[in-house]
């Protein structure tokens, strides 16, 4: 198994790589923000209490996400690997994942970490916020107040998967291919060496 987290600030384009990694690499893919956001849309008692720390750019409370990745880990059995996007967001949840992942016999091999300026990440979720719809993307004070957020609770996360040698920093700007490739580059070293 191959377990990856591609690790980044909101807008760093974690969701554009993990599309094409989950293509290339036949990873499961689990995005805590996709997920979150259909049990916003499927209205259940979750996605209602999630939506509220959303709309204010604040993470969800570490219980409910995690609890959400456990039984997609259940739920998916026959995966080869997962790729784990937008989580683990606080050293709580990367505690609770490393649990059931050693509890499945298997580790986070590598955390893929994307690096873009503050103002570039303004920019494009201001920009998604034109046609996503999305409520977190539309006023720049909720798009800061996501960054403040995870300069101060997620940001630690690489720290924690820094002790075990897992961590690898990628240039998030610039061209989408370049950085697929710069991503790939890592994933194969990873896996040769395993091999
Ligand atoms: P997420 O859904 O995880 O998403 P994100 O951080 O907004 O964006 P991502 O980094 O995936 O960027 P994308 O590729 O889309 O989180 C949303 C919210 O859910 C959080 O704020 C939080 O409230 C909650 N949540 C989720 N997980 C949680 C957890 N574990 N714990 C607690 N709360 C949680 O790219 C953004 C834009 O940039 C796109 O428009 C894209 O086209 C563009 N882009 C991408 N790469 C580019 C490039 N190289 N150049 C130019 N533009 C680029």
């Amino acid at each position: 198994m191959f377990n990856l987290i591609l690790f980044g600030p909101p807008g760093s384009g974690k969701g554009t790589q993990s599309e094409r990694l989950i293509s290339k690499y036949g990873l499961k893919h689990l995005s805590t923000g996709d997920l979150l956001r259909s049990e916003i849309a499927g209205q259940t008692p979750l996605g209602l209490a999630a939506q509220s720390f959303m709309d204010k750019g604040q993470l969800v409370p570490d219980e409910v996400v995690i609890e959400m990745i456990s039984s997609a880990l259940d739920n998916n059995p026959q995966a080869h690997g997962f790729l784990f996007d937008g989580f683990p967001r606080t050293t709580a949840q990367a505690e609770a994942l490393d649990k059931l992942l050693t509890q499945k016999g298997t580790s986070i091999a590598l955390v893929l970490a994307l690096e873009v300026s503050e103002e570039e990440l303004v920019k494009r979720l201001m920009n998604r916020g034109l046609t996503s719809g999305r409520s977190d993307d539309t006023k720049e004070e909720t798009v800061r107040a996501r960054y403040t957020e995870y300069l101060k609770k997620t940001a630690p996360v690489a720290d924690h998967y820094s002790k075990f040698d897992k961590v690898v920093y990628i240039k998030g700007e610039g061209d989408v291919d370049a950085i697929f490739d710069a991503l790939c580059k890592e994933i194969d070293i990873r896996d040769r060496d395993r091999a």
